[in-house]
């Protein structure tokens, strides 16, 4: 039966409060000393004698990489040996073609003593290189940083057939979180042999699909890691990928050109028009912060001040860019009040009006992915039984999927797809109790404007962490929300940021995060320009970060482009100060 997820009420939260009370305190978690630094033993070319084999593995490569062949934000990377390899090659008895669990590892030569598994993106199916890219425009990589780095294609490879490996049962459940399974021991005995010692602290780092990957890996491998850091976990992902389908389908009604098409969906709600929302939220929402500067940092605010229908102009003749026809105006708002079943039962979560709504990337997100990749994704590797045809033919699948027995279907399960997509893909209802238990510490960061993954989601799976233990288990998972960032980075937004080692610090030295400076990607950006930032803001503009629920707020005096000059304060703004403007 689908689960429906309820926003927590203010008077459960109170109810919870009370509870914790009277509620006998947990033991404190342990403090996990700190990694100390290691150095390659021996020639990377000889790792592969050293080993004396590894279950199920063969590894195809070891070589030494010399310093500068990679470079990341312009800097190069220090000489570390790279060891490629499969896992648990196998021929599918479903549709006779032979998989495995690509991988690499990327080994410095002057470690850090720490372990990092880089979660990829999308439907995975790519060794992507290992660099330990972290959010937002790159700064420093993991690997740079000095972590031994490992990257896999989690079980497949796109170049079989895209989402087709689904029809594999086992390749489902390798892409949903066995493959972490099968890769995380394998990578500690290959980081035992090049230094002769395993890692001393281990994390695990993605963003989109390897935000849900990290989520996933804190529920059912607690024990192999001690920090997660996850960027706009996608952790009911199934859910998320039919909600998209569902945005398609509404858009559709509203659309001029020809819906099957990308560019013909896209008529439903045009460039021009977002932009004239996102003028409208921000004429609404942009002071509530302290300072008119194009950023709406009191999101929850946002949404008591702002109203679609008052807000923006109904059109009384042909559209024209200046206003939105009241049919418009219904598919927007509910496509932002999130997806509903045939019978009005919401299924997934809201998105917030906020000052990204027109950044670059909310195209792709609402009316390309929807048509050729959310089909992919929700007919043949999360359905059961999968349709054939949305591989053939993803635009007409979406568009005529029967929503409400799709949703049925992400929860199924049958003779050969033996676990449901919304088991093997999501964190399911673990209250990461473990990761608790052994002091290890969860970091989540989402942009507020992501269209693919809601924040709001992402706000709800936070207050049901804090609260699931009824108040007894506190501080070991921080989130922070990017305003007007999109999907993992860009719009209009401060979205580069170093998460990572605020992670560590907290991991190994017990020092919670509090405001993480973030920085906008402007002209000059040596990690790449982000073409969504205003010519208006300083192309270096920093802000807070601010752990949820804290918001940032100008102090009234000093540059307003500094993050000096912000604090984090406790809440939104009371509902009165809203109500005045
Ligand atoms: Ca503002």
């Amino acid at each position: 039966m689908p689960h429906h997820r309820h926003r927590v009420s203010a008077a459960s939260i109170a109810a919870l409060a009370c509870a914790a009370l009277s509620a006998p305190a947990l033991a404190a978690p342990p403090q996990l000393p700190p990694a100390q630094p290691g150095t390659l033993a021996g020639s990377c070319e000889d790792l592969p004698a050293r080993l004396g084999g590894l279950a199920n593995t063969v590894i195809t490569g070891s070589t030494t990489v010399p310093a500068g062949t990679l470079s990341q934000g312009g800097q190069p990377i220090a000489e570390h040996c790279r060891v490629t390899g499969r896992m648990n090659e196998r021929v599918s008895p479903v549709d006779g073609k032979t998989y495995a669990i690509g991988f690499e590892v990327r080994l410095p030569k002057a470690w850090n003593g720490r372990f990092y598994h880089q979660g990829n993106g999308g439907i995975d199916g790519n060794v992507v290189t290992a660099l330990g890219a972290l959010g937002g425009g790159p700064l420093t990589g993991a690997l740079m940083q000095g972590f031994a780095v490992l990257s896999s294609d989690a079980g497949h490879t796109l170049a079989q057939g895209g989402p087709a490996f689904g029809l594999d049962p086992q390749a489902r459940l390798d892409y949903g979180y066995q493959a972490v399974g099968a890769l995380t021991p394998m990578a500690k005995q290959l980081i035992a042999a090049a230094y002769e010692r395993g890692p001393d602290r281990s994390y695990f780092g993605g963003c989109s699909n390897g935000g849900r990957h990290t989520l996933v890996a804190a529920a059912r491998y607690a024990q192999d890691y001690d920090g997660f850091l996850a960027g706009a976990p996608g952790y009911r992902l199934p859910l998320a990928a039919l909600a998209n389908i569902w945005g398609a389908q509404r858009y559709a009604t509203v659309a001029t050109g020809d819906p099957l098409t990308a560019a013909g969906l896209e008529t439903a709600y045009t460039a021009t028009e977002r932009r004239l929302v996102a003028d409208a939220v921000l004429a609404r929402c942009d002071a509530l912060d302290g300072a008119v500067d194009g950023l709406v940092q009191d999101t929850q605010a946002c949404q008591r001040a702002f109203k679609l229908r008052r807000d923006v102009p109904t059109c009384t003749g042909a559209r024209d860019g200046t206003c939105l026809s009241e049919a418009q105006k219904a598919v927007v708002d509910g496509v932002f009040k999130g997806a509903i079943t045939s019978t009005g039962s919401r299924f997934y979560n809201s998105f917030p009006y906020d000052g990204g709504v027109a950044g670059s990337g909310i195209a792709v997100w609402e009316f390309s992915a929807p048509l050729d990749r959310d089909s992919g994704a929700v007919g043949v590797i999360f359905k059961v039984p999968p349709s054939t045809d949305a591989l053939t033919n993803g635009p007409a699948f979406s568009l005529g999927l029967n929503i409400d027995k799709a949703l049925g279907e992400l929860y199924a399960t049958d003779s050969t797809y033996t676990e449901s997509s919304m088991s093997f893909m999501t964190p399911g209802d673990s209250d990461f109790g473990e990761v608790y238990r052994r002091g290890g510490k969860i970091l989540v960061y989402h942009g507020v404007s992501d269209p693919i993954f809601s924040v709001d989601d992402t706000e709800d799976w936070y207050r049901g962490l804090l609260h699931g233990s009824k108040g007894k288990r506190t501080d070991f998972a921080r989130l922070y929300r990017i305003p007007g960032m999109g999907h993992c980075s860009g719009g209009p937004a401060t979205d580069q940021a170093d998460f990572l080692s605020p992670l560590v610090a907290w991991v190994e030295q017990g020092q919670a995060p509090q405001a993480i400076v973030a920085q906008a990607r402007g002209a000059g950006n040596p990690g790449g320009v982000n073409a969504d930032v205003p010519v208006q803001w300083a192309a270096d503009r920093t802000r807070p970060l601010c752990p949820f629920p804290q918001v940032a707020r100008y102090n009234g005096s000093g540059d307003v482009e500094r993050a000096a000059n912000w604090s984090c304060q406790p809440k939104s703004a009371p509902s009165e100060r809203v109500a005045r403007r």
